[in-house]
This record gives structure tokens, C-alpha cells and sequence, in this order.
């Protein structure tokens, strides 16, 4: 299962879920949780399950993560959707099915200000602290060095494609 939180998550979940070319994952179920009801409106279709998050996680149906043996989550670091959700949806998670967890998230680039590079850090410490999750942390500011002609309009683009690539090179269902 790919379960994205956040903004951020979602257009990358997205992103992965038209352009892979592994089979495993483009067969995979998908997950959208978000606390901005607009956005997520986006990727709402048939084949997908998408969440509004209000406060807390009874929205999530206690079976949602029955029967999954290999939980991918992905998200941008540095909002507060993802600050605030990420480690009660991991314990829910865990506790559900003890699945093998998988975060693959991006840190912010510098051009966002150094509060958001400040959030993901405590983010990440959040994700550290619950011991059982492997992180892929992708630094979208390695991006500028890789692209040099990156730019305001295609960066998050650029990091979907990032995320993607990590994951189907790296991650073996
Ligand atoms: N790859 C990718 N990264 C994005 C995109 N939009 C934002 N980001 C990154 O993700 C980080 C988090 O942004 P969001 O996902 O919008 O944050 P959120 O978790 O929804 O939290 P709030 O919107 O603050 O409630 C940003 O700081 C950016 O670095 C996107 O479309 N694709
Ligand atoms: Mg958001």
C-alpha cells in the first residue's frame, strides 16, 4: 500500500501512481489522507481511497490497513498536516496489521525559508523517536545541484520524479 499524507504526499502519490513503471506498483492500493478537503478532492476517483483528516484518526476505518504486508508512506516535510498526523497514522498502522513500514518523504528546499527546514527537522525526529519505520529522507535541495536550470514552476514536479525513481530503485515489494 502507498499512503500519502499531506499536500505534498498526495501530488507525489499521484505522481507515482501515473508514471511507474513497475508493475507491483502500479497495481499497489493507494491511500490519500489530507486535512485540506480541495486537495484532496483532486484524487478522488473509483480505485482510490482518500481520508479527511479532522482532528483525529476515527476517520480511518479500523480495517484500512488489514492484509498489508508492505506499507510505503510518503510525504513533504516541512507542513503541518504531515507534523501533526505521521506518527499516530504509523501507530495505527503498526498496531493494525504490523506491517513492514516504509517512510520515503522530501525535505524542503532552502528557497522555502528556514521555518520549513526547521519543521521537517522536528518531523524527522518525530519519525526517529518510533524506532520501527525505515526512513528514506530524499533532500530536495539536491535537486538544484542535479538540475541547474530547476526553478520556482517545475521544482515539486522534479521532486515527484525523484520520489519515484527512489522508490522503484530502491524499494523491493
Ligand atoms: N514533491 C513535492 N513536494 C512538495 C509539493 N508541494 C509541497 N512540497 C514539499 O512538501 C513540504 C510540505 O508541504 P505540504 O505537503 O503542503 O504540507 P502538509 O503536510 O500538507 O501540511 P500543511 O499544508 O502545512 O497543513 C513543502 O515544504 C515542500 O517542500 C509537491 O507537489 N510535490
Ligand atoms: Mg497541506
Amino acid at each position: 500500500m502507498i499512503l500519502a499524507i499531506g499536500g505534498a504526499g498526495c501530488n507525489m502519490a499521484e505522481a507515482i501512481k501515473e508514471k511507474a513503471s513497475d508493475k507491483w506498483l502500479r497495481d499497489a492500493s493507494f491511500v490519500f489522507l489530507d486535512t485540506d478537503a480541495e486537495h484532496l478532492s483532486k484524487f478522488e476517483r473509483d480505485d482510490r481511497y482518500s481520508i479527511i483528516l479532522n482532528g483525529d484518526l476515527n476517520d480511518i476505518p479500523a480495517e484500512l490497513f488489514n492484509q498489508v504486508g508492505s506499507l510505503i508512506i510518503v510525504a513533504g516535510l516541512g507542513g503541518n498536516t504531515t507534523q501533526k498526523y505521521i506518527s499516530e497514522i504509523i501507530r495505527h498502522a503498526n498496531i493494525d496489521s504490523g506491517s513492514d513500514i516504509t517512510i520515503v518523504a522530501t525535505t524542503p528546499f532552502l528557497f522555502e525559508g528556514e521555518e520549513r527546514v526547521a519543521k521537517a527537522t522536528k518531523t524527522v525526529s518525530i519519525i526517529k523517536d518510533l524506532g520501527n519505520v525505515r526512513i528514506n529522507l530524499f533532500n530536495n535541495e539536491d535537486l538544484v545541484k542535479r538540475f541547474p536550470d530547476i526553478n520556482f514552476i517545475n521544482a515539486f514536479e522534479l521532486a515527484d520524479n525523484a520520489v519515484l525513481e527512489l522508490i522503484e530503485n530502491t524499494l523491493i515489494p
